[in-house]
């Protein structure tokens, strides 16, 4: 890749695994944990793009309390209040991709800036972070809730633009979310869309520049560039 001064990424589904938290539903909820967890992140994610669109917003930790309540609603499951407590915060706790930590590293050794640009707040952005032993690799934790509007939204990406201090054209944004991928392609980034598990790309009316199968690919492809 040529021309990148800074790389920022996406954190849930990117960095970390949301699924990891069907270990715990599968405790609480026995044969259940998978599909509540596919179905519960769904959720929360219909639930950012709609109160988005409808002017709505609120924070990224009450739609996912919104979420899980649909979820187990939806699914006939009971849900106690220390249960939704327990986990909503199961989602500050989440692990890293067995490929995130050592790309973060070579990514870091290089000198390049990282990033974090995340629709998630940022009290949980940090939690995220502080709970994985990963604050040593960014420069910048970038929340969606500093604009109150979700990703999709510009002015989300925007953010990453003024917090990095660098043009967009020279900050690789990395997301597995194929609408993310999508939504920072339009407003201009090279994207670099991580397709783990060989999915179809969403018709959104824009592709990203660079597809790679995991995040060590796209670190060998950026410091080809550096
Ligand atoms: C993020 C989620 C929503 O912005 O993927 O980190």
């Amino acid at each position: 890749m040529e021309g990148i001064s800074a790389v920022v990424f996406d954190l849930y589904g990117t960095l970390y695994d949301v699924h990891s938290v069907a270990l715990e539903l599968e405790a609480l909820y026995p044969g259940e944990g998978l599909e509540m967890s596919r179905l519960w992140r769904q959720k929360q994610l219909e639930y950012t793009w709609l109160r988005s669109l409808m002017g709505q917003y609120i924070n990224f930790e009450s739609a996912t309390y919104d979420a899980l309540r649909f979820c187990c609603a939806q699914m006939k499951l009971p849900l106690d209040t220390p249960t939704q407590e327990r986990l909503c915060s199961s989602y500050l706790r989440l692990r890293t991709f067995s490929d995130t930590f050592d790309a973060l590293r070579r990514l870091k050794n290089s000198g390049l800036p990282l990033g974090i640009v995340s629709n998630g707040s940022n009290y949980s952005i940090a939690q995220v972070v502080d709970n994985s032993d990963m604050r040593w690799a960014f420069n910048e934790l970038i929340s969606a809730d500093d604009v109150a509007i979700f990703k999709p939204d510009s002015r989300v990406y925007a953010l990453a633009e003024q917090r990095m201090d660098l043009p967009r054209e020279q900050i690789l944004f990395v997301s597995s979310n194929a609408w993310d991928a999508t939504g920072a392609t339009h407003f201009g980034f090279p994207v670099c869309w991580i397709n783990r598990q060989g999915n179809a790309f969403d018709e959104l009316g824009a592709r990203p520049k660079y597809v790679a199968s995991n995040l060590g690919m796209m670190t060998d492809m950026v410091l080809k560039g550096v």
